[in-house]
């Protein structure tokens, strides 16, 4: 009987440790577009940060490399250090610089 409630017991470890993976493997990514430090705000150090992956100084991840792609080409580079820099510089980008993103939200589907 006690082999019994030890497998039970280390079925439900596995269960739950499952459950807890598949939910955090299906989670989006929240951030903030050009906000490439997740400092909360877009500013020059977020260029300079863009500017270093391109010259390989340091490897953005998976959440700065979106937040980096300001013009949404699916490529982090100068252009996107470019378009930030004229954001901190108060001149219009054509980029929505500064908008949250949260890809866990379901789309609007408006009546
Ligand atoms: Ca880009």
């Amino acid at each position: 009987m006690k082999s019994i409630n030890r497998m039970i017991a280390i079925l439900s470890v596995l269960v739950v440790l499952c459950l807890v993976s598949a939910v955090s493997a299906s989670a989006g990514s929240v951030y903030r577009i050009g906000d490439t430090d997740n400092s909360g705000s877009v500013n020059v150090r977020d260029a300079a940060l863009v500017q270093k992956s391109v010259v390989h100084l340091v490897e953005l991840n998976k959440t700065q490399k979106k937040a980096g792609d300001v013009n949404k080409d699916n490529r982090v580079n100068i252009h996107d250090a470019t378009i930030i820099q004229k954001y901190c510089a108060g001149r219009e980008t054509g980029c929505q610089i500064g908008k949250y993103v949260d890809e866990n939200e379901l789309p609007y589907v408006g009546a």
